[in-house]
């Protein structure tokens, strides 16, 4: 059996329950056979891909907090520090009902390759809660913060871990976990990113997961004779992500039309008013419904199972943006039959691997995740930087460099696809791309 395939069969064997982290790791391996093929009994001996796929630690805890009626409530916590070889871990925190250990290491993983794709020096990590900040006081988030906070102190640091956002952690919640933190180590660290302007933010953070996926569309259609300018889009989410990519379309010339969050759809045939989207979601934090009944253009959608949602939508161009396995094999040939041709995604795995390969098959210009939403964790890398120099850099400065990141990224995926004759392929690309550098690191750290 080879290698690539005796290392799949034992990620199952060893993790059972955790699909998701599974199909993480099948769609990696798939794309790194033609590398370990070609030097199979060196990566082999030196059991690189065990390595890999087994993170360096685990920590996994419990979270007591008294809710606002006195009732003492408890929660699973988690961080899953993956790899370290090329800097210290980095990833988001994410507090959803659905969260596992599976899933946090499905996102961890992934994480490896992504900040590796970034080109700067952070290494893979993950954690989160299955906390579920919806329908919960402010008072409630901060003694939840606070309680997660007061055993996850011990674990990162700004030199060692570094913890930001992900779907259900945005700014107040990285405030309040930035507060617990310093109040325990009395230690005023860039330990957490995603933090507000006033203590240590960097501007630009908060767009730039959005922002650099349409950086990165942009790049991958002007490569393939496509221009953007006048493009439909169908998005789903609402949340930070979603937000900020339908912004950054318009300012590019699309139209994006579609929006979706955890209860429903819209339909926005005039373009999405990003303006009340952020009202209704940002502010009042409330569902889309609120969209669609102040503004007469759209239609809202309840969500029904079996239905397909946003991927029913003619479009040319789709950007899965909310959460996993969101876009499955009957989306992608919706999708296909619209006459969509590019899809790029901003949240991590939304694709399936039936639907990934269905749409590649199809002709349709395809980029991962690892590499598509990459500008989030990136950005975060230069606020790291920014703290270390006790420096703020301008809108602009970080701006462009998230740009110049997002067109690198692409041009080291699109020539690791040729490399390795696999032309168009970027998921192929991402991977080894993001595989080599980190490789090559733990190659050169010893057996650690
Ligand atoms: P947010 O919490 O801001 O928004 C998530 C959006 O997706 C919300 O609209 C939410 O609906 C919807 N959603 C979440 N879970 C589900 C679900 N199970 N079913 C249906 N809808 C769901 O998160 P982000 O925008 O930050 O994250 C979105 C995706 O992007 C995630 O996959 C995340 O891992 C990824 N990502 C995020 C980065 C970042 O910098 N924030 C960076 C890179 C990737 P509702 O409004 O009802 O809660
Ligand atoms: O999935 C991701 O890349 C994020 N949630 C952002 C991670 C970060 O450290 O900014």
């Amino acid at each position: 059996m080879s290698y690539v395939d005796e290392v799949y069969d034992l990620v199952v064997a060893k993790n059972p329950a955790q699909p998701e982290f599974h199909q993480a790791v099948k769609e990696v391996l798939e794309s790194l056979r033609v590398v370990i093929e070609a030097d199979e009994d060196a990566y082999r001996k030196e059991a690189l891909l065990e390595r890999l796929t087994v993170p360096e630690r685990i920590v996994q805890f419990r979270i007591p907090w008294v809710d606002d009626k006195g009732q003492v409530q408890v929660n699973n916590g988690f961080r899953v520090q993956f790899n370290s070889a090329i800097g210290p871990y980095k990833g988001g925190l994410r507090f959803h009902p659905s969260v596992n250990l599976g899933i946090i290491k499905f996102l961890g993983f992934e994480q490896i390759f992504k900040n590796s794709l970034t080109g700067l020096p952070i290494g893979g990590g993950k954690g989160g809660s299955d906390f579920d900040p919806k329908g919960k006081s402010d008072r409630e988030v901060m003694a939840f913060c606070q309680s997660f906070m007061t055993e996850l102190y011990r674990h990162i640091g700004a030199d060692t871990d570094v913890p930001a956002g992900d779907i259900g952690v945005g700014g107040r919640e990285i405030g309040f976990l930035f507060g617990q933190y310093k109040r325990i180590r009395n230690q005023y660290e860039g330990v957490l990113t995603g933090k507000g302007l006033t203590y240590g933010g960097s501007l630009a953070r908060t767009e730039a997961t959005g922002y650099g996926l349409l950086y990165l569309t942009e790049e991958m259609l002007k490569c393939n004779g496509k221009d953007i300018a006048g493009k439909t889009i169908a998005v789903s989410g609402a949340g930070n992500v979603a937000i900020y990519a339908i912004q950054k379309a318009q300012q590019l010339g699309a139209k994006p039309v579609t929006c979706s969050d955890s209860t429903g759809w819209i339909y926005d045939p005039e373009g999405i008013d990003v303006a009340l989207l952020k009202e209704v979601k940002e502010v009042k934090r409330a569902r889309l419904s609120e969209y669609a009944a102040a503004r007469s253009s759209a239609e809202y959608h309840e969500k029904k199972a079996g239905e397909h949602g946003v991927w029913t939508v003619k479009c040319d161009i789709a950007l899965p943006c909310a959460t996993q396995n969101e876009l499955d094999l009957e989306d992608a040939k919706a999708l296909v039959g619209n006459g969509c041709f590019a899809v790029a995604e901003g949240a991590n795995m939304p694709t399936t691997l039936e639907a990934t390969e269905y749409l590649q098959k199809s002709g349709v210009l395809f980029c991962p995740g690892k590499a598509s939403n990459a500008g989030g964790v990136a950005t975060s890398a230069l606020e790291m930087s920014q703290n270390s120099e006790r420096l703020s850099w301008t809108f602009e400065e970080v701006d462009s460099k998230l740009q110049q990141i997002m067109v690198n990224i692409f041009h080291n995926l699109d020539e690791a696809s040729k490399k390795y004759g696999m032309e168009g392929d970027y998921v192929a690309g991402a991977n080894i791309a993001g595989f080599l550098k980190v490789a090559t690191a733990m190659k050169a750290q010893g057996i650690v």
